[in-house]
């Protein structure tokens, strides 16, 4: 081995190793040719083993040699490594581009559900004249749901609701929401006006007209000196501004065991004027709510003195009210969730 061949190996090599890395496919590929040609036990220092054979004065030659080698295998990979990146960040950018131009999917707009748009409707009606609105638990005990509203255990009365009984002592769902104006009573003090909306819970055969599930909406007002006057004058304020200024009311004598007196409340029929139609069962009258002066018994188990304080209360049922502004005929529709039914409403 003569200072010539030394030469020409490692310009070999040079040669070779250019090849390889012009044709190397990726950043791994470069990462193997360097280890292979210029690492520790590469190919290039093999070659410079020679160089012991050789007369000390070729051998700076020979150094020099393998330094512009090494450059240039260095360089090369340098460049070739630049590229690659380069063509990997435009591919990734050709494949990964958005089209910021393409129109958007369309986002579908939520409609209320047609009992809360109602107790929506009901609330702000109410709250015209200073009714604020409180919501109490669905699971209630016998205590507040019927006891406090003067329904005492195995009493006649209780038939009035069949009652879905929880399996913890003393408690049930409630089957309306005056447990929540006891609550109120409770907690607040004359003058109270109070508006529970709410679901409410009875024991029924499920049919177009019976739900297990319902809503109901109660008022009470409690204040001194408070009459049945104040009770009509409100509730004909409701009923005109719901159906129209123009449509005439009634009172018919009810029963409730925690109001006395205690009335039905009738608006002129919403669907034929008064006429009689099947709606009204052609009695030219429709029954909206329930009410009554709070029975003195009431205001005592809630904390309030009778003797100072008079109230009046009334309840509706929502999915009745719901029914008559959007005609329909079903209320198993408002339990199913079905968005064909319950995008028709806003
Ligand atoms: C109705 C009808 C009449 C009512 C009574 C009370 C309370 F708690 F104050 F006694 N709350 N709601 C009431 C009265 C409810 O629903 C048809």
């Amino acid at each position: 081995m003569d200072l010539a061949d030394l030469t020409r190996e490692l310009e070999e090599l040079q040669a070779q190793a250019l090849l390889a890395v012009d044709e190397a496919a990726d950043a791994a590929a470069l990462d193997a040719i360097e280890l292979d040609v210029l690492g520790k036990k590469g190919r290039l220092t093999g070659v410079l083993r020679g160089i012991g054979s050789l007369p000390p004065e070729d051998r700076p030659r020979v150094g020099a040699v393998a330094n512009a080698v090494r450059g240039a295998i260095d360089s090369a990979l340098a460049e070739r490594g630049a590229a690659l990146r380069s063509s990997e960040l435009r591919t990734r950018l050709v494949r990964e581009a958005v089209d910021v131009t393409t129109p958007g999917r369309p986002i579908r707009r939520g409609t209320l559900h047609p009992i809360n748009e109602t107790i929506a409707e009901i609330a702000a009606i109410f709250g015209q004249f200073g009714f604020v609105v409180y919501e109490g638990p669905e699971i209630e005990d016998d205590v507040r749901n019927f006891q406090m509203l003067n329904i005492p255990p195995d009493h006649p009365a209780r038939d009035l609701w069949d009652t879905l009984y929880v399996d913890v002592e003393g408690h049930l769902l409630r089957t309306h929401t005056s447990p929540g104006q006891i609550r109120v009573m409770h907690q607040e003090q004359p003058p109270i006006r109070a508006l529970l909306p709410g679901r409410c819970f009875r024991y029924e055969a499920i049919d177009a007209s019976h739900a297990s599930e319902f809503f109901q909406v109660e008022g009470l007002m409690v204040d001194e000196g408070t009459t049945m006057a104040d009770l009509k004058g409100l509730l004909d304020q409701f009923a005109k501004a719901m159906y129209g200024a123009d449509k005439r009311t009634r009172f018919r004598p009810g029963y409730y065991p925690f109001t006395e007196p205690s009335v039905a409340f009738d608006v002129e029929c919403v669907v034929c004027g008064g006429s009689g139609c099947p709606a009204c069962s052609r009695s030219g009258w429709m029954t909206i709510l329930g009410a009554g002066m709070v029975h003195p018994v009431v205001l005592q188990y809630g904390g309030l003195d009778p003797e100072r304080y008079q109230g009046f209360a009334f309840g509706m049922g929502v999915e009745r009210i719901a029914n008559l502004r959007h005609s329909v005929g079903d209320l198993r529709l408002y339990m199913e969730n079905d968005l064909r039914f319950l995008g028709q409403f806003r």
